[in-house]
């Protein structure tokens, strides 16, 4: 993996690999710069077996507080050499969420403080949410009259139901972190001072089990959200064909018969 990024700090301990946003003067607000090396930092993680799990934060006291607005106002240049769309610039982001589709392995956004605009829905976007009790998720877009965007229309309805996704974006009021996991907005929610150490078990946790099984899981459940009956139970034949070729599920059951803790390689 590279490492040497100008807006993320990466750190692999084990097979967690700690993806951290690295702009806390701005509240980890998106920069261009940080758009595409997250893009490639999540694509990267796909090649790499070393890589099990992936936890995606933010430095400082907050995960992200969206697009940098000042940015708004930076008139830039499109492919084509005309004005840059407001679209054209979104395919960052689409690039990063298709990035956590994607990669084969759990990725967890581990966030602490405020997860605003296109933050809040990058961190909707990953496979599983831990929060902090200062967790603060905001919908911040209606607030400057502008749609969610960044995967939020899709993300959004399917983890809070389709009433409570409209009033979050349009009244954009603050989802805490006790509240997000009452809604199922994230995983869970633990205390700031635990924090750190319960992100680090979780996905720990996520990294010692059966890697190439969860890539299945992953790729069965997000083509069943989008389909007909028929589709996910074709797949999920295909699948249990792959998964039962796998070491890891040979493991898992001699561990069974031998009443012992599997020990899984992710093969
Ligand atoms: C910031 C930002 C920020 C720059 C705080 N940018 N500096 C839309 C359209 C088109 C293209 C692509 O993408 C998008 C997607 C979007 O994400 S649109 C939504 C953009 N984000 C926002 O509108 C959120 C703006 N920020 C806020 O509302 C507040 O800062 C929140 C609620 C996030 C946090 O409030 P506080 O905890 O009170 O912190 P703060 O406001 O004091 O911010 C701390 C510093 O961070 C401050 O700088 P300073 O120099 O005064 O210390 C802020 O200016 C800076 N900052 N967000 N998005």
């Amino acid at each position: 993996m590279r490492t040497d990024y100008q807006h993320l700090l990466i750190q692999q301990d084990g097979g967690v690999l700690t993806i951290t946003m690295n702009r806390p003067e701005v509240l980890n607000a998106f920069s261009n710069i940080m758009k595409t090396e997250l893009a490639e930092a999540l694509e990267a993680t796909a090649q790499d077996d070393s890589v099990r799990c992936i936890v995606l934060t933010g430095a400082g006291r907050a995960f992200g507080a969206g697009q940098d607005v000042r940015a708004f106002d930076v008139p830039h240049t499109s492919a084509h050499g005309g004005p840059l769309k407001v679209s054209e610039d979104l395919q960052r982001y689409h690039r990063i969420l298709f990035a956590i589709r994607t990669t084969p392995k759990p990725v967890i956004a581990a966030v602490r403080g405020v997860a605003a605009g296109a933050s809040c829905n990058l961190a909707l976007s990953c496979d599983m949410r831990i929060a902090a009790d200062n967790a603060r998720f905001i919908q911040a877009f209606a607030r400057i009259g502008l749609v969610p965007d960044g995967g939020g229309p899709y993300f959004l309805p399917r983890l809070v139901g389709l009433g409570k996704a409209m009033e979050l974006a349009m009244l954009a009021d603050e989802v805490s972190g006790p509240e997000a996991e009452r809604i199922g907005l994230v995983n869970k929610c633990v205390p700031l001072a635990e924090f750190e150490s319960a992100t680090m078990a979780f996905a720990q946790r996520l990294a010692n089990g059966p890697t190439r099984t969860y890539g299945l899981i992953k790729e069965l459940m997000y083509k069943s959200l989008d389909s007909d009956l028929q589709t996910p139970l074709r797949l999920e034949g295909e699948m249990q064909e792959i998964a039962i070729e796998t070491a890891d599920h040979q493991e898992g059951v001699a561990a069974f018969l031998q009443k012992r803790p599997a020990n899984y390689t992710g093969r």
